[in-house]
């Protein structure tokens, strides 16, 4: 384990984007670090709006940033909002890497994703392979929008010299999830689906695609670590992937969530709706030989996502029986 680099203590940490997944779980885990953690609602503002984020910085004075906010979705919504996932991501990103910068923050940790390596990058993908192949056309303007975010940190590090990492996160899962019907990510999307299908005693449950792509998924709490992690630990050029170093079919997936939610019908397979990547797999070498690995393996975590799914779902049924 190297020695710490940064302290965490006494800073003010901003969380852009503390409503999503991502942000909620880097909140729950400074909650366990002495430091301020500061957030704020869209509703006061907003992202994408260049002057407000500029006031905001201002007003605040963060020492450390994590740049969680971004327009998220599956393979469906990314596909559809193709112009909403190009410009409200450059927007932010933008926004809130030069107001960073113009305003002094220490530290800044930026959010990826693993959709901006090549669409056949080898397996598990490296962090070099960025920008040597053609994109997965079903997220190419997310894609860009990050690879953007990527670049401006390198880029505001070599200029600027401000202490700016990025982090590429494999497919997430975990409380917080968006579990719209057709906009969510696989993960949120078969969990509801078998949860409802168990609950109605239903025959069938439709899959997307034909169960042949392979997915690695990384529960947001093992995020939350892993970022706080390299936060502490490293100061450098290096951009890190983040995730399990393993990976199941769609399918195998299917059958895991089927089994954790006590469904016991037939699954079919709709090869109507798109595959995407046929594989994403992450090296994770890098962040292996900083000294962090992930803590919570994939049956576990579908157990876990469970019970937060079936706790808010409850809690939301009481809320509108009152
Ligand atoms: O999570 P997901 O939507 O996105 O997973 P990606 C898509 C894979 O799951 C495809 C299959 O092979 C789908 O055919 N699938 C099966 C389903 N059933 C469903 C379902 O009900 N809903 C969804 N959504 N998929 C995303 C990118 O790629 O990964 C984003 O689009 C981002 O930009 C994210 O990078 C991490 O894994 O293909």
């Amino acid at each position: 384990m190297p020695s710490k680099i940064f302290a965490l203590e006494g800073q003010r940490v901003w969380v852009a984007g503390h409503r999503g997944m991502a942000g909620s779980a880097f909140v729950r885990r400074l909650a366990q670090e002495n430091c301020q953690v500061l957030t704020v609602p869209r509703e006061i503002v907003d992202l994408r709006n260049q002057s407000q984020v500029d006031a905001w910085l201002a007003e605040m004075k963060p020492d450390v940033v994590l740049m969680a906010a971004g327009k998220v979705g599956g393979i469906v919504a990314n596909n559809t909002l193709r112009a909403e996932f190009m410009y409200d991501n450059l927007a932010m990103t933008s926004n809130v890497i030069h107001g960073a910068y113009e305003h002094g923050v220490k530290k800044l940790i930026y959010l990826g994703s693993t959709c901006i390596y090549p669409r056949l990058a080898p397996q598990p993908m490296p962090e070099d392979c960025l920008l040597s192949g053609a994109l997965e056309p079903t997220n190419e303007p997310y894609a860009i929008a990050k690879i953007a975010g990527i670049k401006m940190v390198e880029a505001y590090r070599t200029q600027y010299g401000c202490d700016f990492v990025s982090l590429m996160p494999t497919n997430l899962y975990g409380p917080g999830d968006n579990y719209h019907p057709a906009h969510a990510h696989v993960f949120a999307a078969l969990l509801k689906r078998f949860h409802d299908a168990t609950i109605d005693a239903a025959e069938e449950v439709v899959v997307w695609g034909t169960g042949t792509p392979r997915r690695e998924f990384l529960h947001v709490d093992d995020l939350a670590d892993a970022c706080l992690f390299v936060l502490e630990h490293y100061s450098g050029p290096q951009y890190f992937n983040v995730g399990t170093g393993s990976d199941l079919s769609i399918a195998e997936l299917a059958a895991l969530i089927a089994e954790v939610t006590g469904y016991k019908g037939r699954i079919r397979f709709d090869h109507s709706k798109p595959d995407g990547t046929p594989r994403k797999l992450v090296d994770v070498t890098r962040l292996r030989a900083l000294g962090w690995t992930h803590r919570v393996d994939l049956k576990d975590g579908v157990e876990l996502a469970y019970r937060s799914f079936t706790q808010t779902s409850a809690a939301a049924r009481n809320d509108r029986a009152r």
